[in-house]
């Protein structure tokens, strides 16, 4: 398992800092965002260690599918299976932790 030391939800995957958990498994760990922008609002992030969404699907493709089928499964539950999936790339999209994450926005209908 590829691990950064610096990085922020590499601690949080480890439980060095704290989250709330809604999913794990193997290679995956999902968690509330601590400045929810929608009533749900979770991040899913696989445990190996890919700075942005382009470097995740070039290595391992069968993740990213992954984290969509699971995005897909929090609507379903949450909501009425719509959501909104987003990865920030780049400073200038607003990424703040290089550590590739799916944003999951769902819970109720989302302005356009
Ligand atoms: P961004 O796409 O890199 O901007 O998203 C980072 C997200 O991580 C952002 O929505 C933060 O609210 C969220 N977050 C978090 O959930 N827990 C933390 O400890 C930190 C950031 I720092």
């Amino acid at each position: 398992m590829s691990k950064s030391e610096d990085c922020l939800f590499c601690k949080i995957i480890d439980g060095r800092i704290p989250s709330e958990k809604v999913y794990e498994d193997d290679t995956t760990y999902a968690f509330k965002d601590i400045n929810p922008k929608a009533k749900v609002h979770v991040l899913i992030v696989p445990k190996d260690h890919y700075a942005n969404v382009a470097e995740l699907a070039a290595a391992d493709p069968a993740e990213l599918a992954h984290i969509v089928g699971l995005a897909q499964g929090i609507a379903d539950k949450e909501f009425s299976g719509a959501y909104r999936l987003v990865f920030n790339t780049g400073l200038d999209a607003g990424q703040t932790v290089f550590h590739v994450h799916a944003h999951v926005l769902t819970g109720e209908k989302l302005d356009e």
